[in-house]
């Protein structure tokens, strides 16, 4: 057990007090009496830019809602590539991504709290008002239980909490009469059937208006679901119980929460991921904090906040002890088997469980909660954003992002525990990088691969939820909000429950509770939680002292030295075992090791058990690395300014662009236009970007014909019409078998769908201008460079005051802007260390023919995961009228006072829109300078 782990925690130490009094006291005092504490570690920030990050949280807010109720709602979600709604049953299937989509405006719903919290309260009362109007809770549909919990129910009774206290503020929502809690009531009884199961735990999906096990529910038949699933329940299910009176949901979800304690692994005292409804087996037995799990550990300490029941804080600290001796490595949290704890069960971690360092703040546990934020940071400084998963040596595993709320969360809660201004400053780097890398015309894209910078057409509605929530209160004052947000508690989703339930309707038979509790004052708390004032008393620059020693965690990473050898091995003094990623045939002492292994004792059999685990995962990453990483075709020019991003395939010779400053021009179409003869259109060609159709000869053969004319790149466009790198993996073009060192152009090769995005912006404006690199380059540095239209110069005057180092260049500088063909050259973003990482070793088998089937596979840029029946494409867009005969053709909607799905913009009218954001952008950027 960590040292921070036990008899310190909030309330842990305290069973005897009043449930009610001691677990809103102490939240609030964790979370909120450090904040005037200013460690002098970090620069404080001024109050004045503390309200512009605000501010600009606010403009971002509209930017992303707005443009969901002008172009998505009644839908439950914007598709902000595309401009429109995404309505289920009209798009590809995504697969269980899909489950929180049940045709009841989840976006809307999700969104509620968030618009008090901002301050939109008259925004809040229309909210309501088109909730209560067309919101449909009985549609035909099978969604996930879990998800509609959290994000509707929660988002139901968020509504409902804050509603309730406008409206005996006595200025809002004078009208309000409880009607959005007889909505979550109404959804509360539709999900009660999926807990009809011997052991209580809910079965995964329901159908909304059939229920479950019926032919029509088209549900029911699931053995599996995970832990989170059926344990991330009791806070919105009491707190429905406590608002309405039935008891019923509040009992479903304990019996619930009661099973899996039950099942626990009694030894390790952890969970699995995921388990049997039936027979309460563990289906998968490695267990982490991340994906699957999270979320029943928030719970468990969450529901002994909000309900004050003694026994949920019991099972939390174990598990948390528990999850102290064998997943947290720090600042590592790696996933181990539930029987063999001491077996890490992977070499990665999922970015879900970037929300623990939020909880352990919950739970009094600074230190190894600045450890793994301080790590997950330098993560995000890598790539912008946190990736669906990245490795022990934090190399990315699953390179998507979809706008997840968990690191915000956690800087959130650091900075209210440690008032240390460099969360704030974490903040607004989170705020940068959404502007500039996620923020597109009509929203925020989820982005596809953090690597290349490009974009899926999703903007989930937790983003809504939750993101805008945390950074908004990061950076507000008190006074900032129109009520106590510490009269509140966050749901999962980050919706609002008050505290003030813990007393209300306990008439439910609590298990297994001691509930003999005495009032404390106030003056006692200061040793019940470890408050700052125990943490940092001599001491402002702890937090930083804690960071420091981790400050080149990911940049100087050296994986054996983080991830854990046995404590047993250090302490008997014996050599710590054989990691397979050391192991060398040739070694005799490596062979003896081996052949102990399984042999002699338990823990020869358990290093003989990891050995071989490392084996298998060390194989399959040796494969990855030895592909080379995606890259980045970037169309530059107007009216794209930087903000179309295609993820292309790369060469295994040419101009390494991993190594190499990108390369920038205007495209031209090569003739003939499969570039397999010399080009007779070289003039057209000469210092431009070729395009070239794949097919009929070799990549290197067009490679050099389109080099011989003159060509500074070339982009090779996939000939299998409707092709894209969201349903097909992404491959690199081999060399022809010979040398092809003569070769020194980059080439980089699009799928048909990516590529017409070029062809179409061509036809529509002439002159395409593209960066071809290994990532998007930062949008602000290519509306620095060259051919920026005069009059976005001229219709900005900051963008001219941006340019002048000092006034006394005023008009020098501004000459220089506007004219605006001269080059200026883009910094590179990237580190050496970085660079070096892209570039693999190239080994795959040289190809005969470019669209032979001997073209090597590469890795496929999207979650593995996930289903690739996407429809996010970068600049789908310009694929609109397919998608809307293609609507036209798909599911109707079950909800005929709605209509579902008919918002598609025209691609000019994008454009203009385009037009109007990169005007608003380029103020954004400057106001920030
Ligand atoms: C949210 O819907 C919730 O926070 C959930 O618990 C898991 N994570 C997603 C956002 O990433």
């Amino acid at each position: 057990m960590s040292e921070a782990g036990g008899g310190r925690g909030c309330g842990s130490s305290v069973p005897q007090r009043a449930p009610w009094s001691l677990v809103a006291a102490t939240a609030a005092f964790c979370l909120v009496s450090a904040t005037s504490v200013w460690t002098a570690g970090a620069a404080p920030m001024s109050r004045e830019e503390r309200q512009k990050l605000g501010n600009q949280v606010l403009e971002m807010f509209d930017h992303a809602y707005g443009n969901y109720m002008e172009h998505a709602y009644p839908a439950d979600e914007l598709m902000p590539l595309t401009c429109r709604g995404r309505v289920r049953g009209q798009e590809p299937s995504r697969g269980d991504v899909d489950d929180a989509l049940g045709k009841f405006s989840l976006t809307l719903i999700d969104s509620l709290d968030t618009l008090v919290v901002l301050n939109k309260t008259k925004e809040f009362e229309d909210a309501v008002r088109k909730v209560l109007r067309d919101v449909n809770l009985d549609n035909d549909v099978v969604v996930s239980v879990f998800e509609t919990n959290i994000r509707v129910l929660g988002g139901l009774l968020g509504g409902h909490s804050l509603a309730i206290m406008l409206k005996e503020k006595g200025e809002y929502m004078q009208w309000y009469n409880d009607e959005l809690l007889q909505m979550a009531k109404q959804l509360g009884y539709k999900l009660l059937p999926a807990f009809n199961t011997t052991s209580g735990l809910p079965y995964p999906r329901i159908n909304l208006k059939f229920g479950i096990r019926k032919p029509e529910a088209r549900t029911g038949t699931e053995t599996d679901t995970c832990t989170a699933c059926a344990g991330t329940l009791i806070l919105e299910f009491a707190a429905l119980s406590r608002f309405t009176g039935a008891t019923i949901f509040e009992e479903y979800a304990r019996k619930a929460l009661d099973f899996l304690w039950e099942k626990r692994q009694r030894s390790s005292n952890l969970v699995g991921v995921t388990i049997n409804i039936h027979t309460g087996d563990w289906v998968r037995k490695d267990s982490g904090v991340g994906a699957g799990i999270d979320s029943y550990y928030e719970y468990l300490l969450k529901a002994y906040v909000l309900l004050g029941d003694d026994s949920f804080l019991e099972r939390f600290n174990t598990h948390y002890d528990a999850i102290m001796r064998y997943i947290s490595q720090p600042p590592l949290l790696l996933d181990v088997h539930i029987h063999k704890p001491m077996l890490n069960a992977r070499t990665w971690m999922d970015a879900l469980l970037a929300f623990f360092p939020g909880l352990q703040v919950l739970k009094g546990d600074i230190r190894p909660a600045i450890e793994t934020h301080e790590m997950l940071y330098q993560v995000i400084k890598k790539h912008n954003f946190l990736p669906e998963a990245f490795t022990t040596d934090f190399r990315v595993h699953w390179a998507q992002h979809p706008l997840r709320p968990e690191f915000a969360e956690s800087t959130y809660f650091l900075y209210k525990a440690t008032g240390d201004p460099y969360y704030l400053e974490v903040g607004k780097t989170l705020i940068e990088n959404l502007n500039k890398y996620a923020r597109v015309p009509c929203g925020f894209a989820a982005m596809k691969d953090v690597r290349t910078g490009s974009h899926e057409d999703r903007m989930d509605s937790f983003f809504l939820a939750e993101m805008f929530k945390y950074l908004y209160l990061l950076f507000a004052d008190k006074e900032d909000i129109i009520f106590d947000i510490e009269d509140y508690i966050f749901t999962t989703e980050a919706h609002l429950l008050p505290l003030w339930l813990s007393t209300t309707n306990q008439s439910i038979s609590k298990k297994n509770t001691t509930s003999e509790y005495t009032e404390l004052d106030d003056s006692n708390f200061d040793w019940t939680c470890p408050n700052t004032q125990i943490l940092f008393p001599n001491d402002p620059l702890y937090a930083q002292s804690i960071r420091e020693p981790l400050k080149n965690v990911v940049d100087k990473s050296c994986p054996r030295g983080i991830i854990r050898v046995r404590e047993e091995s250090f302490r008997s003094g014996a050599k710590p075992p054989l990691r397979a990623r050391d192991f060398m045939a040739t070694n005799p002492e490596h062979l003896e090791i081996l052949k102990k292994m399984g042999a002699a004792s338990s823990i020869d059999a358990e290093d003989g058990l990891r050995f071989m685990q490392e084996m298998i995962e060390l194989s399959s990453q040796q494969q990855k690395e030895q592909q080379l990483p995606p890259r980045a075709v970037q169309i530059v020019s107007h009216p794209f300014f930087g903000r179309v991003v295609l993820t292309a395939g790369p060469a295994q010779f040419g101009l390494d662009l991993s190594k190499h400053k990108e390369t920038r021009g205007f495209v031209a179409s090569s003739k003939p236009y499969n570039g397999c003869s010399e080009l007779t259109n070289p003039e057209a060609v000469m210092g431009k970007i070729a395009l070239i159709q794949r097919g009929q000869c070799m990549f290197a053969e067009k490679a050099r014909n389109i080099q011989n004319a003159g060509a500074i790149g070339g982009i090779v466009i996939d000939d299998n019409e409707g092709s894209s790198s969201d349903t097909a993996p992404l491959f690199q073009m081999a060399g022809d078998g010979k040398d092809t060192d003569d070769i020194k152009i980059p080439m980089l090769f699009l799928f048909s769908k990516e590529g017409s995005i070029i062809l179409d912006a061509i036809r529509e404006y002439e002159e395409v201008e593209v960066l071809l690199s290994d990532k998007a380059k930062d949008r602000a540095a290519i509306l620095k460079g060259k051919m920026i239209p005069s009059y976005i110069i001229n219709s900005n005057p900051e963008m001219e005051n941006e340019e002048q180092p000092s006034s006394e260049n005023d008009s020098q500088s501004a000459e220089q802007i506007t004219s605006s063909s001269q080059e200026v050259d883009l910094v590179d973003q990237e580190s050496p260390e970085e660079s070096s990482l892209n570039s693999q070793p190239e080994s795959l088998s040289p190809a005969d023919m470019d669209n032979a089937a001997s073209v090597s596979p590469s890795e496929q840029i999207s979650n593995p995961m996930e289903n690739h029946e996407t429809t996010s494409l970068d600049g789908e867009c310009t694929d609109l009228d397919n998608q809307l005969q293609e609507q036209s053709e798909t599911e109707e909607d079950s909800n005929p006072n709605v209509s579902w799905g008919k918002k598609v913009q025209p691609i000019d009218s994008i454009l203009a829109d385009w037009n109007e954001d990169i005007e608003a952008f380029e103020m954004m950027e400057k106001d920030e300078l």
